[in-house]
């Protein structure tokens, strides 16, 4: 017994692996709150990423357990080298995979689209009466944009009637959605000839489904057929509802000055933070935070005031929309609770992870789960009613209040805080390159036609720990506006560049010569907020507003335009690069791909796709890599329009477009 060696506990083993976080985050709050965690004796997602490698067979999506004569798993060092029990192959596989994680993000996004639309329906018959519409002008011009006619009718009727037609979106058997109609007719035309236009998204995602159980779709291209789909499904239909109707409901964002990291906590008063992505917990808090009583019962408390601060994408749709300042992207979540200063914090659906309640309790902070679809084991529940927004925030007001009174966590904020202009929209896009009477996307249109902005590029998504984070995201951003490429932002991205300062109109300085003319004319950043996961559907509508504006060529495809999701973790994410894929749109994706390179479904994802006149995916960790991917590709269509001679320094008139359109 005295030679045999003592066995290690776990604990032990994980204290005696040192991490190093620097390697980790570019995100100093971040770094600081890591360290604070593990000096208090916690782990966070960052050590839990260090210990537990990825299974090597599932990252490249080589295995299935779609039945129980497996699972089965291939060799994606030799895949075609064995088949699954069912004579399933890699690329069978790797698509019914790629098509479960397609279904699984669309449903999200038009699960979050659907709820919306509930709340607006109420909203207009009466029986939901705190929520009211915010902004008539933009109801009337989605019910136009969809063919409803507006002209001397009252509000309620065109609501009625909107309803009605985007309920389609989701319901719908036979047909094409709504939003069909607003996309640009060239690419419509390539997506009936492929048979891919969405019928309704439940539809398409029960499709998807029952396509990807075994036995069923076996020809990888088929599958595909169907992802696409479903993602548009999404896209231009669940996700795109769900920012339209957020946008009528609680106001369409314009530009604000807004502050972004940790350093917005405030140690004198009662900090609760809310997470997840439907606007109406948020819209709720907002709300009860200012009701004269509750904030008398803060000061009772000692407090100072009631200070809300968002997360993830939760926290992008009211910094936009109102300026409340943003606390951190998805993996910063447990390093802000470590700061021992949030007194509460309330999560609705998505992006939640289960180790949240888990740190709470270490730190004392009160944790809450709010909607009846996404409860967390051991976390108390308070549900939020639409009928009664007032009620779950103002009963996690008062836990708030009472943890305040009776913190005994050690406090410590970084004292870090970012400002930047957020609450872009493809409507302020509008407004702010013409004016209130001549608002068009034409001046933006021109200045890719005379060069001085080479193109534009969405770069969006996820923070992930299996990859440094921000890096990816500052760095990339970086590199394109050097390039003269405007870059627009959605989600935990944009958290990313807010925090390195790039949102501010002065960070034009960092763009090449043509775009800073631009930024500086016009005084925007070189980079553009546009707000959460679902508000991707805000480039999709700009990317058809501009080629509704001429001289860029007629379908999505033409466009000088690509996207990138350099950190990305979710489903979602995946089946947003397939939307834009679908619609024409090269999009690039960083930390890992499920696919096995040099099998036919990687080929058709990375190559065939763009030669049936779709977008395609591409892959990198490198950031100048990835940026420079882009930029060919940009470069490459603005030679297919004719625009890659030298630089115009004039205006382009309407004549000049129809001549470069050729
Ligand atoms: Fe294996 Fe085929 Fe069953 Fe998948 S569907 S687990 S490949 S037998
Ligand atoms: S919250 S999906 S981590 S962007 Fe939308 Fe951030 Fe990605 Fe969640």
């Amino acid at each position: 017994m005295s030679d045999e060696k003592k066995p290690v506990s776990i604990v032990e083993e994980k204290k005696a692996k040192k991490i190093d976080f620097r390697e980790m985050t570019s995100c100093p709050s971040t770094l600081q709150m890591l360290k604070k965690l593990e000096a208090d004796g916690h782990e966070s997602m960052f050590n839990r990423a260090a210990e537990m490698k990825p299974c090597p067979i599932g990252a490249e999506s080589a295995c299935c357990k779609h039945c129980f004569m497996g699972p089965c798993r291939l060799n994606s060092r030799d895949p075609y080298a064995r088949v699954g029990v069912c004579g399933a192959t890699i690329d069978t596989i790797a698509a019914r995979n790629f098509a479960r994680n397609v279904a699984a993000g669309g449903a999200a996004h038009t699960d979050h689209g659907m709820a919306m639309l509930d709340i607006f329906r109420e909203v207009v018959n009466g029986r939901i009466s705190h929520f009211k519409i915010q902004d008539e002008k933009k109801l009337i011009n989605v019910a136009q944009s969809i063919g409803i006619t507006t002209e001397g009718r009252p509000i309620k009727d065109i609501a009625n009637d909107l309803y009605s037609e985007l309920e389609r979106t989701y319901t719908q058997v036979e047909g094409e959605i709504p939003f069909a109609k607003r996309v640009p007719p060239k690419t419509l035309e390539v997506w009936r000839k492929a048979g891919i236009v969405p019928r309704g998204a439940m539809r398409e995602i029960m499709e998807l489904m029952h396509r990807s159980h075994m036995g069923v779709d076996q020809d990888y291209n088929n599958i595909v057929k169907q992802c696409s789909r479903t993602a548009l499904a999404d896209g231009w239909g669940g996700s795109m509802v769900a920012t339209e109707i957020s946008d009528i409901l609680f106001g369409t964002p314009s530009p604000k000055v807004a502050g972004v990291n940790m350093g917005f906590l405030k140690e004198d008063q009662v900090n609760i933070m809310i997470h997840g992505h439907e606007p109406l917990l948020f819209e709720g808090m907002i709300a009860a935070s200012t009701e004269p009583a509750n904030l008398e019962k803060a000061k009772a408390s000692g407090a100072k005031g009631i200070n809300l601060l968002g997360m993830c994408c939760s926290g992008a749709e009211v910094l936009g929309r109102h300026g409340i300042p943003h606390a951190g992207n998805f993996v910063s979540a447990e390093p802000i609770i470590a700061t021992g200063a949030v007194d509460a914090m309330g999560v609705d659906v998505q992006c939640i992870m289960q180790a949240l309640p888990k740190i709470a309790e270490c730190y004392g902070t009160k944790f809450f789960t709010t909607n009846p679809r996404a409860r967390i084991e051991g976390a108390v529940h308070i549900e939020f009613h639409e009928n009664d927004p007032l009620g779950a925030p103002n009963q996690i007001i008062d836990l708030a209040i009472e943890r305040f009174a009776n913190r005994t966590a050690r406090i410590v904020i970084p004292q870090r805080q970012d400002w930047g202009v957020h609450g872009f929209s493809s409507e302020y896009v509008t407004y702010m390159l013409g004016g209130e009477f001549r608002g068009s996307y034409v001046p933006l249109n021109d200045n890719i036609i005379n060069g001085r902005i080479r193109g534009v590029a969405g770069v969006v998504g996820c923070t992930n720990p299996r990859v440094k984070q921000d890096y990816l995201h500052v760095e990339l951003v970086k590199e394109l506006i050097k390039n003269n490429v405007l870059v627009v932002q959605t989600g935990c991205s944009q958290i990313a560049l807010a925090k390195a300062g790039l949102m501010k109109p002065d960070a034009a300085v960092l763009a090449g010569e043509g775009l800073q003319e631009v930024c500086e004319t016009v005084g925007i950043p070189p980079v553009l907020s546009l707000g959460s996961c679902v508000d991707n559907s805000r480039i999709l509508i700009a990317c058809s507003e501009m080629v509704r504006a001429g001289g860029l060529g007629d379908k999505l495809s033409d466009l000088p335009v690509a996207g990138c999701a350099p950190e990305y973790m979710s489903e979602k994410a995946i089946c947003i690069g397939q939307y834009f894929v679908a619609s024409g749109v090269y999009t690039i994706f960083g930390v890992t791909f499920p696919t096995v390179e040099g099998t036919k479904f990687h080929d058709l994802l990375f190559n065939g796709l763009e030669e049936q006149g779709f977008g395609k995916w591409g892959f990198s960790n490198d950031p100048i890599e990835m940026a420079h991917m882009m930029i060919e590709h940009i470069d490459k269509k603005r030679a297919a329009l004719g625009l890659s001679g030298p630089r115009e320094r004039k205006l382009f008139s309407m004549e000049d477009r129809r001549a470069a359109e050729g």
